[in-house]
Formats: C-alpha cells, sequence, structure tokens
C-alpha cells in the first residue's frame, strides 16, 4: 500500500450538534473519504461500535454528553479506544486544546478553519492510524502461518477466561501437536516443513468457524485452538473435525512410524472458569496432559 493509499479511503464519522458544521466538513472530506456523522455524543458512540470508523471529528460544545465525555467514554471502550479524535470546535483557548489533548485527542482544530488544512490533518492522521494498525497486526501474527502468535493468544485467553467466569460459561482448549514433524524436516527438508506447517494451520482454521474461535502457533510445530462458551461435546466435535481435516490433505510423510501421511494429536480440555481450574495456566496445562496422553497413545487421535 502507497503512502498516499494509506492517508485516503478512510471512514470518517463527524460528531456536531449543527447539521451545517457537518454539511461543511462532509463537503471538505467526500472526494477522498467515506463520512458518516452523528448529531449528538450517544448516537457517535453507538455508530463508532456499529461502523469502526478510522477517525473521529469532534465537536467540543454539544448539549447532552459533550465532546470531552465522548472522549472519555471512547477512551474507555477497548473497542473504540485506538480510533484517533480530532476536535474541530469553536473554542479556541490553550487550555481548551490542552483539556481534549489529555482527554485522548489526537488534535484540535479550531474554527473558523481552512479546509485544505483539515483534510491534510485528516489524511495524516489516517497514515499514523494505518501504520498503527499495520504494526498492531504484525506484533500479534505469526510471521510464517498467518495465525495469532502466542503472546495474541494469551492475551485472549486471559480475556475469555474472565469473560466466561463472570458469565458462568465453559471455555475449551485443544492443544494441537504435529506427528513426528522431527522426521518430516529431516526426510523432506526444512523448507517443505514450512510449507507442511503453512497447509496444516490452513486446514486447522477452517474446522473453527465461530468469531470467538482463536487459533495460535503455540511453538514450534504446536498450535492451539482457544474455544470460548464451548462445552466439552462442541470441543469434541472440533478436534475430531481437525483429524478429519488434516488426513484430507493427505501431506506424504514416508518418514512417520505410525501414518503414510502428515498427522496431528491433539489435547481437548473443557472447564467452568474459575470452578474446576484455578486460572487459564491451569486449563492450558489439562490440555498438555491430555496431548500427553493422545501421543503415547499412538498419535493422529485426540484425549479429552
Ligand atoms: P512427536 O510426534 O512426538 O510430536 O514428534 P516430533 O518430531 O513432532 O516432535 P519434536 O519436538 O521432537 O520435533 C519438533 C520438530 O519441529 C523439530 C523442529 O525442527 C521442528 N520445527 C519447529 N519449528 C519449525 C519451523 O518453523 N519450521 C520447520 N520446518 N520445522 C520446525
Ligand atoms: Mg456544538
Ligand atoms: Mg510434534
Ligand atoms: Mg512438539
Amino acid at each position: 500500500m502507497s503512502w498516499t493509499d494509506l492517508a485516503r479511503n478512510g471512514r470518517i464519522l463527524v460528531v456536531d450538534d449543527a447539521m451545517e458544521n457537518i454539511q461543511i466538513l462532509h463537503h471538505a472530506l467526500r472526494d477522498e473519504h467515506e463520512v458518516l456523522f452523528a448529531l449528538d455524543g450517544e448516537k457517535a458512540l453507538e455508530l463508532a461500535l456499529e461502523q469502526q470508523p478510522d477517525l473521529i471529528l469532534l465537536d467540543a460544545v454539544m448539549p447532552g454528553m459533550d465532546g470531552y465525555a465522548v472522549c472519555a467514554a471512547l477512551q474507555a471502550s477497548p473497542r473504540l479506544q485506538d480510533i484517533p479524535v480530532i476536535f474541530v470546535t469553536a473554542l479556541s483557548q490553550p487550555e481548551d486544546e490542552t483539556r481534549a489533548l489529555e482527554a485522548g485527542a489526537v488534535d484540535f482544530i479550531s474554527k473558523p478553519f481552512n479546509v485544505a488544512v483539515v483534510r491534510a490533518r485528516v489524511r495524516s492522521q489516517l497514515t499514523i492510524k494505518r501504520q498503527a494498525d499495520a504494526m498492531r497486526e504484525l506484533s500479534m501474527t505469526d510471521g510464517l502461518t498467518g495465525v495469532a502468535n502466542r503472546r495474541s493468544f494469551n492475551d485472549t485467553l486471559d480475556a475469555e477466561w474472565r469473560r466466561c467466569a463472570r458469565a458462568g460459561l465453559p471455555l475449551s482448549v485443544i492443544m494441537i501437536d504435529i506427528d513426528h514433524f522431527k522426521l518430516y524436516n529431516d526426510h523432506y527438508g526444512h523448507q517443505a516443513g514450512d510449507l507442511c506447517l503453512q497447509q496444516v494451520s490452513a486446514a486447522m482454521a477452517r474446522c473453527a468457524s465461530r468469531p470467538q474461535d482463536m487459533l495460535a502457533r503455540y511453538g514450534g510445530e504446536e498450535f492451539i485452538l482457544l474455544l470460548p462458551q464451548e462445552a466439552a461435546e462442541g470441543a469434541d466435535v472440533v478436534a475430531r473435525r481437525i483429524l478429519d481435516e488434516v488426513g484430507r490433505l493427505a501431506v506424504p510423510h514416508a518418514a512417520s512410524t505410525t501414518a503414510p501421511h502428515v498427522t496431528v494429536s491433539l489435547g481437548v480440555c473443557t472447564v467452568m472458569p474459575p470452578l474446576d481450574a484455578t486460572d487459564a495456566n491451569a486449563l492450558i496445562r489439562l490440555a498438555d496432559k491430555q496431548l500427553y496422553l493422545a501421543k503415547q497413545g499412538g498419535r493422529n487421535r485426540h484425549c479429552t
């Protein structure tokens, strides 16, 4: 993506209690961006959650929730806190600007403004936002397989653990390890091994389709699948699906002592947090134990 692309085609939410102000900004930005608008703070938060804009242009003085309150609410919401906010306001005192920046705004534009300057500032914030998004994405992704990495898995696991504990819902994990992968590398070479990791992880990703499910690369040839709100029966179904789907890849493994093609072993564990496991790490240890049993039992199988 080029620098110009980064700075254009954003989804911008304009929040102002005066329709004419919205129209001026809409007119200034519509050639380069998609422009949404809200006439009050509550609507703005609703729309932001629903539409996930790239940037918010926010009026300060509004009846009801003012711009500072909107800013505070955005900061408090995990799903909204990364959306940059530019204040666009008739206020112009240094203390107004300071207060806006302290509330979490990234920029402050006083009215009357110059349209070209507003466009340029919007572009520059969009570029920063998109670079930050790309960095975050990279920092959470495994470079080889494109699935989540262990760090991002651990973050999600902690959050889902707390969520399921609060809601009294089950939490399942499946620990997955490729069978005889050292022999695979020895026989076919490391590059073929990498390709195999990509194929196997893509096959496994197809097996967990709910939006809250998360597949991650846990270590070298070890993966983990998080299934929030999934009871033991459901986790069992997913585990069988993974065995099927990896089997259907039929990646030849001439050096394996247990099957002519690449297979995986799985350890499945379901708990009701925090009742039958003290913390998320205990859940992982339990799944790991089951994985060990699956290996002991002959591989290419799951243990629950
Ligand atoms: P088991 O069935 O008991 O799991 O045996 P295994 O050979 O799969 O297990 P072991 O832990 O002995 O070997 C894991 C191998 O995975 C060794 C390592 O070289 C390989 N590996 C780990 N990460 C990568 C990677 O990124 N690319 C490739 N090609 N190989 C990797
Ligand atoms: Mg106003
Ligand atoms: Mg292995
Ligand atoms: Mg291993």
